[in-house]
């Protein structure tokens, strides 16, 4: 009688799943195999469905709530067991690739059919989630769904924040969940037995060091910020320079000094700005608002502390004519995953004969906030020479059937 795990593992289909994620990647399909598939957007609804659709023809029951995270749960043999929980999301980055989240929804859902096409029972009950607005590429920041899953901060914090069309997060999210009444409801909350993430590494090292699978330790901390600087607009003919309130000018002299202080020899320390929005935006009018956003991230949190507490008087001192606003929006602690979880997928990764490597997360997660619920851990398959976040994103077929085998046999460890 072969290991149950091992016939879960064995029957994970590369195929399937690969179909299924290149099917995915035609809904919001951008040039160069990128996918623009923002939260809560009508390309969202479509994949969801389809995602749905799956679920169900695998026997799965389907389930939504007030955040609008995405369940697809299959039963276990004692209902009164707290469920294991696996997923990721399904949003994308505007210029984003065919992998980034979608492909731990999709590994989740191959694990369950793979359960199915083995004749498999667990004892707990396998949930897959798709997190609601992990990226915050429209609605700032990341990991919304999960946030207010886990408690971390409640879903009303971001009723007002606002895309770029001015369509506020609150409002795209009763619209979203107008056309999704259809679906059973459920309580934003839970406590699953544990919950375990399938994601691509985002990064180079397990394709430089050519390993199959990335047994995640850890995801270092993360902490968002915009500045506003406003000055006051002006005509670019006539108003002497010397007279002028330039908000573009003191953004430049904020971001250089910004730039000096977040300096780091070792290169751990990551601080980008990427995000800049000026008014009135043309080219003869001198601007009178500037605003930029930072994302800082440290895997030590005194580091991650100290730096970004600096920021606001780093900015202040290097402003030379205009006032500035500084806000954090975004704060995700350092966090280590449970050893446990860790052991499980290393164990799994072993069971199933590929090379596998422990590693911290440099990209954030919604895993990042289920820590505070339950024993959770993830699975990292390479990245083709460490790119995401832009259309080339690319894991092989023979790599996301790994990540999925992988899941299934820790998926069956966990879940009895
Ligand atoms: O930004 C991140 O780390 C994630 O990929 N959204
Ligand atoms: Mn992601
Ligand atoms: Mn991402």
């Amino acid at each position: 009688m072969i290991d149950p795990a091992a016939r879960a593992a064995d029957a994970v289909s590369e195929t399937r799943l690969w179909d299924r994620l290149m099917r995915l990647a035609q809904i919001g399909a951008i040039p160069g195999d990128g996918v623009n598939r923002p939260c809560l957007s009508p390309g969202d609804r479509e994949a969801r469905r389809l995602v749905m659709a799956w679920a169900r023809a695998a026997g799965a029951t389907v389930s939504v709530d007030a955040a609008a995270n995405l369940f697809l749960r299959r039963e276990g043999a004692d209902p009164t067991l707290a469920p294991v929980l696996t997923g990721s999301h399904m949003d994308s980055q505007p210029e984003g690739g065919r992998f980034d989240g979608i492909y731990g929804v999709l590994a989740g859902l191959e694990a369950l059919s793979a359960l199915d096409d083995a004749g498999l029972a667990t004892q707990r009950a396998i949930e897959v989630v798709a997190w609601t607005n992990e990226e915050g590429g429209r609605f700032a920041p990341g990991c919304m769904g999960s946030m207010a899953w886990s408690g971390h901060a409640p879903l009303s914090t971001w009723d007002e924040v606002a895309d770029q069309s001015g369509v506020t997060f609150g409002a795209a999210l009763a619209e979203h969940l107008a056309l999704e009444t259809d679906l059973p409801q459920r309580a934003l909350g839970g406590r699953p037995h544990a919950y375990l993430e399938a994601h691509i590494e985002q990064g180079p090292l397990l394709e430089a060091a050519g390993l199959d699978i990335g047994v995640v330790t850890g995801i270092q901390g993360s902490r968002w910020f915009s500045v506003t600087v406003n000055g006051a607009s002006a005509h670019a003919g006539t108003a002497p320079v010397g007279l002028r309130r330039d908000a573009v000018q003191d953004m430049i002299r904020a971001i250089n000094a910004l730039n000096a202080m977040m300096h780091d020899p070792a290169d751990v320390l990551r601080f980008t700005v990427a995000r800049i929005d000026v008014t009135p935006n043309t080219s003869n009018s001198v601007a009178g608002r500037a605003r930029f956003t930072i994302d800082l991230r440290h895997p030590d949190a005194a580091v991650l502390k100290q730096k970004g507490d600096a920021i606001e008087a780093v900015v202040r001192g290097a402003l030379k004519t205009c006032t500035a606003v500084i806000a954090e929006h975004f704060t995700a602690d350092p966090i280590g995953f449970d050893p446990s979880v860790v052991e499980t997928v290393a164990q799994a990764a072993a069971a199933c004969g590929f090379s596998a490597l422990r590693l911290p997360s440099g990209a954030f997660h919604d895993a990042q906030f289920l820590v505070s619920v339950c024993p959770t851990g993830m699975i990292f398959i390479p990245s083709r020479d460490g790119v995401s976040h832009n259309p080339a994103e690319y894991s092989s077929p023979r790599q996301v059937a790994a990540g999925a085998r992988v899941l299934a046999r820790s998926l069956i460890a966990l879940a009895g």
